[in-house]
């Protein structure tokens, strides 16, 4: 007998609804959900990984303890003991800041994470807290911060009702979009063509979504912010500014148009690639057209500019009309809404309140850029870091100059991971605590919803009950942060939440939002409940007190002489990408997912291939500073001239993993070659795109 559970898929941000047939503990087979109100069927391949994942026989079960280079089983009263006897000496011996925490992609998509877990990390009240943020959407965070108030108020496109989606860093079709949660995001897209409207791609790479738009613009890596400001010089030269003032107070229009001066189309074209003309044109396009939005995404942010570009990303919106307009750049209205839970913690956001210990890097939001982590391992001092928390996260793989930080992590006293994998960061620990499976745990998205396209939610219990052996995310931080008894774990909350869960938190802010929905209502529609297109906000849900929107925070006036400073290299640079069958460093222990040609591959322009000699097929070195990598090389005029492309989250093949499939797939990890050093200084993120190479 086979029964169906309905849920939302957790791997990805597009919440797809999944229907799951199960014959007992086993996964029969995972299908689109047709009565999911948002996502209307739709899956992509991952989908179906959620059975693989749960089933994978190399996904720990059971705390281990390492012991030289072996590894042994423990029961969770006995590890829980231990990790927290460890972390308490070393606060004890050596302050609250030498325990360092690192977390990872899941978390966000972890329901027990974003309530419990979050809280009880905080409570360490370490300096040294690192995360994948500042490898990803933080120069979004900070734009948010400065210009709207809170550094969760991030805009998402209203892709369902635009008539123009001019895309720029970011590759939909692959990913399914980020910072815009939209299932189906090819059908929507789509429908933007459907209704007469345009797609516009500016990418350094004709990318999956660019060979389905109706333009696409080579841009040069990293000149983001110079293009944007090309935009905005044509936009105040041709009097195309429109702003809402009957609605929306803004302050620093002055300023942007000084900003913007010096930034002729010419001059931009210059940096750009993207002809002064082109340029031109695309400004008065988006300009006059009544519903327009410019969506900017991860190659906006990781990037040599990535503060600067994310800014004028946000701005240029703005100056035209299209914030927080129906097919504009909009703000949603989550059942849960974060944003006053945040403004009530105390969380709205902040930037440079500190600086990291070594080289002075900028805090943002209480975390410090994982660029600093390796150094602040390694150089000696008080407040050094003695001991890191590992949550889902790969940094090993994740953060560029990999093999320095894999140094970094064997000298530190103590290292505990949390993690359902021994993969290329957990097999440093000393302990490693595996959570259960997806399929194990109740779901809500917590953090997507608030930058869906549309206003939804949806809550899925388990599919399978967890074993007695097992524990949840949030169960581990609970027993762990009662151990070592600081505020937020005293022994009766590991009691009260053992019996509550996250339900209870979730409860309490569902009523609080704006839909005022009960979990009971939620349990009463499995597939999900659409609450509507998202709806104008401003100026209402500003955090800033005086309810305007700063146009030109002094932040990035500061940081616009480096950009004009800024050179073109003279050599290739190399870029990342994304593939619809892969998920950072994590989903290739699975065959479904990995099987076929070998994706991690150098793409390069025929032109730069020929004159260095290099044939389809040939095996390339691609070499920096801080090592070489050896890949096949893939040909193609897909790829900008001067730019070459690399995917992440690969090189599986080092000593000590337990990943049996994963590690038998050929490819190299980028981040082995990519210059740490190589961040945007003024918001401290890691420039993941841009880094100069030689091909031979
Ligand atoms: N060069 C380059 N580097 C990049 C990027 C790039 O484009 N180019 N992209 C960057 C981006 S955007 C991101 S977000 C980061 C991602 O980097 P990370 O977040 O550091 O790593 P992931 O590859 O997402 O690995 C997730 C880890 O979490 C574990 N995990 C999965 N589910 C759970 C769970 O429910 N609970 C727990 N406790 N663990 C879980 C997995 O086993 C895995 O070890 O990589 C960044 N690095
Ligand atoms: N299948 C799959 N889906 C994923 C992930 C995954 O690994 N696999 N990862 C998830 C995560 S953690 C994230 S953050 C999102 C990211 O989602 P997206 O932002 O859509 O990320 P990418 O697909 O990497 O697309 C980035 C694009 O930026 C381009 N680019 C690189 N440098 C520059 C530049 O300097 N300027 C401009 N204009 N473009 C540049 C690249 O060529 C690429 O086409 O995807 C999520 N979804
Ligand atoms: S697009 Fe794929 S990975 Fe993302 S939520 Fe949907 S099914 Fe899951
Ligand atoms: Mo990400």
């Amino acid at each position: 007998m086979t029964t169906t559970h309905y849920r939302t898929c957790s791997l990805c941000e597009a919440t797809c609804g999944v229907a799951i047939e199960v014959d007992g503990d086993r996964v029969v087979s995972v299908r689109g959900d047709e009565a999911d109100p948002f996502s209307r069927g739709y899956i992509c391949p991952k989908g179906t990984a959620l059975a693989d994942l749960h089933h994978d026989p190399d996904r720990l079960r059971r705390p281990l303890v390492r012991e030289g280079s072996s590894w042994r089983e423990v029961e969770w009263d006995a590890a829980l003991d231990l990790v927290a006897a460890r972390l308490r000496e070393i606060r004890k011996a050596h302050g609250k800041h030498a325990v360092a925490v690192y977390q990872g992609n899941p978390s966000a998509h972890n329901l027990g994470l974003m309530t419990y877990g979050q809280l009880a990390l905080r409570s360490l009240g370490t300096r040294n807290m690192y995360s994948a943020t500042s490898l990803d959407q933080l120069p979004h965070m900070l734009a948010a911060l400065t210009m709207f108030g809170n550094q969760i108020l991030m805009p998402v496109p209203d892709v369902d009702r635009c008539d123009l989606f001019i895309c720029l860093g970011a590759n939909p079709l692959a990913s399914n979009g980020s910072i815009m949660t939209a299932p189906d995001i090819k059908g929507r897209l789509k429908g933007i063509q459907a209704r007469g409207g345009k797609v516009i791609v500016l990418d350094p790479r004709r990318n999956e979504t660019a060979e389905k738009a109706d333009q696409h613009l080579f841009v040069r890596p990293g000149s983001d912010a110079a293009l944007l400001l090309g935009m905005i010089h044509v936009i105040f030269a041709e009097r195309l500014v429109r702003l809402r003032g009957e609605r929306l107070a803004v302050r620093g229009l002055d300023k942007l148009r000084d900003a913007a001066s010096v930034w002729t189309p010419e001059r931009a074209s210059k940096a750009t690639g993207v002809s002064a003309e082109d340029i031109r044109s695309l400004a008065r396009t988006f300009a006059t057209t009544p519903r327009a939005v410019l969506y900017g995404r991860i190659g906006v942010c990781t990037q040599e500019f990535g503060g600067l570009a994310s800014w004028l990303c946000y701005a240029i919106n703005a100056l035209t009309g299209h914030l927080d307009e129906p097919g504009g750049l909009m703000f949603t209205t989550p059942a849960l809404d974060p944003v006053p839970l945040a403004a009530r913690l105390g969380q709205q956001g902040g930037f440079a309140r500190w600086r990291s210990r070594v080289s002075g890097k900028p805090e943002f939001g209480g975390e410090l850029p994982v660029a600093a982590l390796a150094e602040e391992i390694e150089t000696p001092g008080e407040d050094q870091v003695r001991a890191l928390i590992t949550s889902a996260g790969n940094p090993v793989l994740s953060t560029p100059g990999g093999p320095h930080l894999e140094r970094a992590l064997e000298r530190l006293d103590f290292m505990v991971s949390i993690d359902p994998y021994l993969n290329e960061t957990t097999r440093l620990a000393h302990v490693i605590l595996p959570p259960t499976s997806p399929l194990e745990r109740s779901h809500y998205d917590v953090a997507l919803a608030a930058f869906s396209v549309r206003n939804v939610a949806k809550y899925s219990g388990p599919v399978f009950q967890r074993g007695p052996d097992q524990r949840h995310d949030w169960e581990i931080y609970a027993g762990l942060f009662s151990r070592m008894q600081l505020p937020l774990g005293k022994r009766w909350m590991e009691r009260a939440l053992g019996k509550l869960g996250p339900e209870a938190v979730l409860e309490v802010a569902l009523r609080l939002g704006p839909h005022k929905l009960t979990l009971a209502k939620l349990r009463a529609a499995p597939h999900g409940i659409d609450l509507g297109p998202l709806e104008s906000r401003l100026p209402k849900r500003l955090g800033s007190r005086d309810k305007t929107i700063d146009l030109a925070p002094a932040v990035y006036l500061g940081d616009l002489p480096r950009l004009e400073r800024a050179a073109a290299p003279a050599g290739l640079v190399m870029i990342g990408r994304r593939h619809l069958r892969s998920n950072n460093s994590w989903l290739h222990n699975s065959e479904r997912l990995v099987k076929g040609p070998t994706r991690c591959t150098l793409l390069i322009h025929p032109d730069d291939a020929a004159a260095r000699g290099l044939v389809d097929g040939a095996t390339a070195k691609v070499a920096t500073g801080r090592g070489a990598i050896e890949l096949p090389v893939e040909i193609t005029d897909t790829m900008m001239k001067g730019v070459v492309s690399v995917p992440h989250g690969w090189g599986h093949g080092r000593k000590g993993v337990r990943l049996s499939v994963a590690s038998t797939v050929p490819g190299a990890s980028i981040n082995d070659i990519i210059d740490p050093a190589r961040i945007d200084a003024l918001s401290g993120t890691s420039a993941l795109s841009g880094q100069p190479v030689d091909v031979s």
